[in-house]
Order: structure tokens, then C-alpha cells, then sequence
């Protein structure tokens, strides 16, 4: 059996009841293959792998709070500290009811590979809790928040771990917790991104997710003689990273038709108004739905079926596993040639090999996404030099930044015979640095 099958069957040993942990997992170790086995004693030697998918620290503590009718709620909460070869953890919180450990070592395992690629000096973790913000009032999401953070705030430091946001946790969110870090550690530090703009925030960080996307997304399309403008696209998700990913394409000349949430989509010919989505879910907190009774002309339907919708490129935003096989034979029927991930892992295994092997040009999320943490790594340098850069400074290295992950990704799958895999590119790319680093660091990690 070769290096990476026999890690992967110890980590489904050792993980029982981590199915995304597991899917994560397997993706990378099957792109690691070819540099493994050209490199096998060197890595077999170091238990290089063995070390690689076990995270360093798994924190995991009991969130208390008061809700508003005076009851004691109990949720969980955990960090996820995965791998600091690089740097301090870095990755987000993610407040959702689906929220488990499994989950969260899944997304704090891509968060290793997705920093590196960044370029940034970041290491790999994340959090959260299986607290449910939707319709929670304003004092309810901040009693969750203030309890959270009375724990969290143990372990975490602007030089050692830096949380920041995901799914469910936004502005609102990091302005609570921010604020009881400080009461509980009396440090006016770093140790959150994705803060407020006048106390440490970063201009671009609430677009730069989706604005990254975009923006590797043009770069791969010009790669390929393509271009953005014209395009119809469709866009899941209606949070943080869909909202700023259709701002971009719109900018750029595309047309989205349609976005969606967890009850349904909403397909509107005419291309999608951005400013209403914006009103009825970052001011209003309302539902997809609401948009199609606003629009003569635009369709709202229940349940999932975005990807039904004709188009020449997908952009999942919303969560993982949301691309299955069946939508991605769909979306090819209809002419789609292009994917690129928002969310992290949203097309599920078969899927995702079914777009390589139908020439569908793909994107994978930990690199076409790492625009988000990656600015988030430019908030806590302006941070640490107490200064702020202007929009167009920040927005100008996210550019780059997108752009040079590009290069590595595809100059990687050149490198070992897979050109234009861009999964295999992006995972081989983001564990070359973290490995040196790791072997250079002996056996503390
Ligand atoms: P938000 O909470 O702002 O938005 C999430 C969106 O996805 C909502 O429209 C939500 O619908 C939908 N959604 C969430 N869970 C599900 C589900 N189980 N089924 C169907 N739809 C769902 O989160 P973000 O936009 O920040 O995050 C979206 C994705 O992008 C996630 O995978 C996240 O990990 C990833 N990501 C986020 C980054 C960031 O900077 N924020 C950076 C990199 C990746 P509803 O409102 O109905 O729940
Ligand atoms: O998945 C992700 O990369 C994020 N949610 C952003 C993390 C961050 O630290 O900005």
C-alpha cells in the first residue's frame, strides 16, 4: 500500500464519525501522491504525513448564555488548532446548528493548504459553535458571543491564533467577541480580523473574499483566451462571499442570474439587482425569497436546484458539499465551462472529478477562496504596524495575491504532468512550504 492510502486509512480509523474530515483529507493525499512517492523515504522517514493530519490542539468547552424569555441555553464551542509551521492559526468561526468537530477539522485541515497559498506567514485552524444565530435578537447573538469569548479568549493571542469569520459569524459577531477579549485579556490587540473600520478593521476585508474569487477566476478565463464579460453566471448563496463575488462579476461585465440560501433560489433573467439582495440580507436579515415578491420577473423556488439553471459558469458560495454529481452533469448539458469554488469544499468528491475529467476549467476553494484570509492576513499587518492602507492599497495586493496563486497553482500542475488540474496544483503548492517548514522545525511539530 502506498504512503498516502495507508495515512488515509489511519485517519478513517483513528476519526470515527468525521465523513467531511475524511473527504478532505482524501483530496489532498490522492494530489499528493505523485510528490510523495518521488520523495517517499525523506516524508516516510519524518512520519511527515502522520504528523500532517493531526491537529496540533482540539479545544473543545461549554458556551452558557441567557436567552430573552431569562432561560439558560448551552451550546458547544471549539477551536481547531491545526498546523502553526508557518505561522500563528488562522482561520474562521463558523456559528451554525450543522456545526460539529468533524466539520471544523475539515475546514481547519484546507485552512493549512489555503494559507499557505496565500503567500502570508499564517498557520491552519478554525472554529466555531453549533449555536444558530437566525433569529436570535441583537442581545441574544452578544450574551452567545461574550460567553464564547470568556472561554476562547484562553487561547488565543494576535501572535498565536487569530480568529476571524465564517458562515454565521459577521461584523455584528466580531464586534461582540471583540469586545469581551478585551475585558477578559485587557489587550487592544490583533487577535480578531474582519473588525469594525474604525477600531483595527481593514478596508476590503468584507469584500475580499468574493472580490478574490472573481479575480482568479479572470485570471484563469484570460489564461485561457476567455474572458468574464458577457458571461451568465450563477452564484449560490446569498452571505459575505456570495454577495461580493456577484458584486465583482458584475463590475466586470457578467451577468448573475441567480443567488439562493438554505430554502431555496431565487432566478431573476434580468440579471440579479445586488442592492436589493444587500437590503434584505445584511441590513434586513431576511430570506432569498423576499427578493422575487420586490422583482416583476424574477422566479423564486423552494429547495435546492440553483445548479439547474442554464449557464456558462458556476460559482458555489454557500457550503460544503452543495455540488453533487448529478448537478455537475447538469451544469455541463447546459454549457457551463467554468467552475470556481467560494465556499470551502461545496462540489463533493465526484463531482469535482467529474469537471476535471469533462475539461471543465476548476477552481478549487482553498485556492480561489484564500482571498478572504488572505486580506485577513493584510488586516493584522496594518495591525502590527498601527497604520491603515487605503482601499485601493489592500484591493491592489489582493489583485496580486490572486493573481500569484494563480501561478503557483497552475505552475504546480505543470511540474508534475497534470496541466491545468488545478486541484492537484493548489494542494501540491500549499504543502510544499508548509513540509519544508515542518522538516525544518524537527520534530516539534
Ligand atoms: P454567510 O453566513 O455570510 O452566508 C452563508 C450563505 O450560505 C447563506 O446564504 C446561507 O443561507 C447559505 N448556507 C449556509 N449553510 C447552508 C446549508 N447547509 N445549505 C444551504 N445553504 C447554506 O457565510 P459566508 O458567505 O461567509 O460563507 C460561505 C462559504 O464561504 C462557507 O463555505 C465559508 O466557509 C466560505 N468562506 C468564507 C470566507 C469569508 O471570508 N467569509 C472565506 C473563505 C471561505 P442561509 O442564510 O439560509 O443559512
Ligand atoms: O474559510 C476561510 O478562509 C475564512 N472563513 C476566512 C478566515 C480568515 O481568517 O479570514
Amino acid at each position: 500500500m502506498s504512503y498516502t492510502e495507508e495515512i488515509y486509512e489511519r485517519v478513517v480509523a483513528q476519526n470515527p464519525g468525521e465523513p467531511e474530515f475524511h473527504q478532505a483529507v482524501k483530496e489532498v493525499l490522492d494530489s499528493l501522491k505523485l510528490v510523495i512517492d518521488a520523495n517517499e523515504e525523506k516524508y516516510r522517514e519524518a512520519s511527515l504525513l502522520e504528523r500532517l493530519v493531526e491537529p496540533e490542539r482540539v479545544i473543545s468547552f461549554k458556551v452558557p448564555w441567557v436567552d430573552d424569555s431569562g432561560k439558560i441555553q448551552v451550546n458547544k464551542g471549539y477551536r481547531v488548532q491545526f498546523n502553526s509551521a508557518i505561522g500563528p492559526y488562522k482561520g474562521g468561526l463558523r456559528f451554525h446548528p450543522s456545526v460539529n468537530q468533524g466539520i471544523l477539522k475539515f475546514l481547519g485541515f484546507e485552512q493549512i493548504f489555503k494559507n499557505s497559498l496565500t503567500g502570508l506567514p499564517i498557520g491552519g485552524g478554525k472554529g466555531g459553535s453549533n449555536f444558530d444565530p437566525k433569529g436570535k435578537s441583537d442581545r441574544e447573538v452578544m450574551a452567545f458571543c461574550q460567553s464564547f469569548m470568556t472561554e476562547l479568549s484562553k487561547y488565543i493571542g494576535a501572535d498565536q491564533d487569530v480568529p476571524a469569520g465564517d458562515i454565521g459569524v459577521g461584523g455584528r459577531e466580531i464586534g461582540y467577541l471583540y469586545g469581551q477579549y478585551k475585558r477578559m485579556r485587557g489587550l487592544y490587540e490583533g487577535v480578531l480580523t474582519g473588525k469594525g473600520l474604525t477600531w483595527g478593521g481593514s478596508l476590503v476585508r468584507t469584500q475580499a473574499t468574493g472580490y478574490g474569487l472573481v479575480y482568479i477566476l479572470d485570471a484563469m478565463l484570460k489564461e485561457h483566451d476567455l474572458e468574464l464579460a458577457g458571461k451568465t453566471v450563477l452564484v449560490s448563496g446569498s452571505g459575505n462571499v456570495a454577495i461580493y463575488a456577484t458584486e465583482k462579476a458584475q463590475q466586470l461585465g457578467a451577468k448573475v442570474v441567480a443567488m439562493s440560501d438554505s430554502n431555496g433560489y431565487v432566478y431573476d433573467p434580468e440579471g440579479i439587482k445586488l442592492d436589493l439582495v444587500k437590503e434584505i440580507k445584511e441590513v434586513r436579515r431576511g430570506r432569498i425569497k423576499e427578493y422575487a415578491d420586490m422583482v416583476p420577473g424574477a422566479v423564486y423556488t423552494e429547495g435546492k436546484g440553483i445548479w439547474n439553471i442554464k449557464c456558462d459558469i458556476a460559482l458555489p458560495c454557500a457550503t460544503q458539499n452543495e455540488l453533487n454529481l448529478d448537478d455537475a452533469k447538469i451544469l455541463k448539458a447546459n454549457g457551463c465551462f467554468a467552475v470556481a469554488e467560494g465556499a470551502n469544499m461545496p462540489s463533493t468528491r465526484e463531482a469535482t472529478d467529474f469537471f476535471l475529467e469533462e475539461g471543465i476549467l476548476f477552481l478549487p476553494g482553498k485556492a480561489s477562496n484564500a482571498g478572504g484570509v488572505g486580506t485577513s492576513a493584510l488586516e493584522m499587518c496594518q495591525n502590527s504596524m498601527r497604520l491603515s492602507w487605503t482601499f485601493e492599497e489592500v484591493d491592489e495586493k489582493l489583485q496580486r495575491m490572486m493573481n500569484d496563486i494563480y501561478i503557483k497553482i497552475s505552475d504546480a500542475a505543470k511540474r508534475y504532468g497534470v496541466e491545468g488540474n488545478y486541484v492537484t496544483g493548489a494542494n501540491i503548492a500549499g504543502f510544499e512550504k508548509v513540509a519544508n517548514a515542518m522538516l525544518a522545525q524537527g520534530t516539534a511539530l
